[in-house]
C-alpha cells in the first residue's frame, strides 16, 4: 500500500472508531478491509461462463508487442522461471474480499526482464484463453506483489479458480487480474479491456471504492 493509501485508511478507521465511542483500537484488522466489502471465507468463482481446459502440452503464455525480446512461452518452459510466493488480500468489485490469499508463481517483474519492453511501453493488456481482457499501467505491474500463479495454497490453481496460469495484481480489484492468462501484451497507449470498456473503473482502486467509470 503506498503511503497515502495507508495514511487515508487509517484516517478513515480512526473517524470510525471514532463515530462508534471506541477510544482504543480493538482489532489488527479494522484497516484491512476496504471501503464497501465484506469479508468471506470461501472463494467465489467470477468468470464469463466460460471454462477452458487448455491441456498443458498445448498450454502456452505469449509476451509481446513494444519488447525488444518477445516469446512465446511452453508451460515447462514457463515453470523453469524462478519461482515466487506471495500472500496477499483479494478484493472483488461485487463486494466481497478473501483475506491472505497464498499464490506462488512468477513474479511480473521476472517476464518484464526476460522481454525487455521497450522505453515506450507504458501499459500491459492481457489477453485470455476465455477471450477476457484486462489492462493496467506497467508501473502498477511491477510491484513485487504481482506476479502469474500457477498455484494457491500449495496447489496447482483450479480451472475454476483460472489455471493453469493467472494473474494476481492484489492492490487492484480483481477484475484487473486475467484468470486463463494467455498472452501480455506491452502498449505505449492504453487499451481498455473487457469490463473497462463495459462501465468499470479504468483505475480499479479497492481504497477509494473506484468500482466504475
Ligand atoms: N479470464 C478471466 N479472468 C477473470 C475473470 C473472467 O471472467 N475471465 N473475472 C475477473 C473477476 S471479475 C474476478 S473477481 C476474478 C475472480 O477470480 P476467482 O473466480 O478466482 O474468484 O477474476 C477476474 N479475472
Ligand atoms: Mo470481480
Amino acid at each position: 500500500m503506498s503511503k497515502e493509501r495507508y495514511i487515508a485508511a487509517k484516517k478513515r478507521w480512526a473517524e470510525k472508531q471514532k463515530a462508534a465511542g471506541v477510544t482504543a483500537r480493538a482489532t489488527a484488522s479494522a484497516d484491512r478491509l476496504p471501503p464497501g466489502q465484506k469479508l468471506t471465507t470461501g472463494f467465489p468463482v467470477l468468470d464469463l461462463g466460460v471454462r477452458p481446459d487448455i491441456p498443458l502440452g498445448e498450454w502456452t503464455l505469449g509476451i509481446d508487442g513494444l519488447v525488444a525480446n518477445p516469446t512465446t512461452l511452453s508451460w515447462a518452459a514457463f515453470n523453469a522461471l524462478p519461482q515466487i510466493v506471495d500472500v496477499s488480500d483479494f478484493h472483488c468489485v461485487t463486494t466481497w474480499s478473501k483475506y491472505d490469499c497464498r499464490w506462488s508463481g512468477v513474479a511480473f517483474t521476472t517476464l518484464y526482464e526476460l522481454a525487455q519492453p521497450k522505453p515506450e511501453a507504458k501499459f500491459v493488456y492481457f489477453t485470455s484463453y476465455d477471450g477476457y481482457s484486462t489492462n493496467v499501467p506497467l508501473a502498477q505491474c511491477l510491484d513485487d506483489d504481482v506476479l502469474v500463479a500457477t498455484a494457491f495454497d500449495g496447489a496447482p490453481v483450479t480451472l475454476e479458480h483460472g489455471g493453469p496460469a493467472r494473474v494476481i495484481i492484489p492492490k487492484l480489484y480483481a477484475w484487473k487480474g486475467a484468470k486463463f492468462v494467455k498472452t501480455i501484451t506491452f502498449l505505449a497507449e492504453d487499451k481498455l479491456g473487457f469490463w473497462e470498456v463495459r462501465g468499470y473503473s479504468n483505475t480499479a482502486d479497492p481504497w477509494t471504492e473506484d468500482r466504475y467509470a
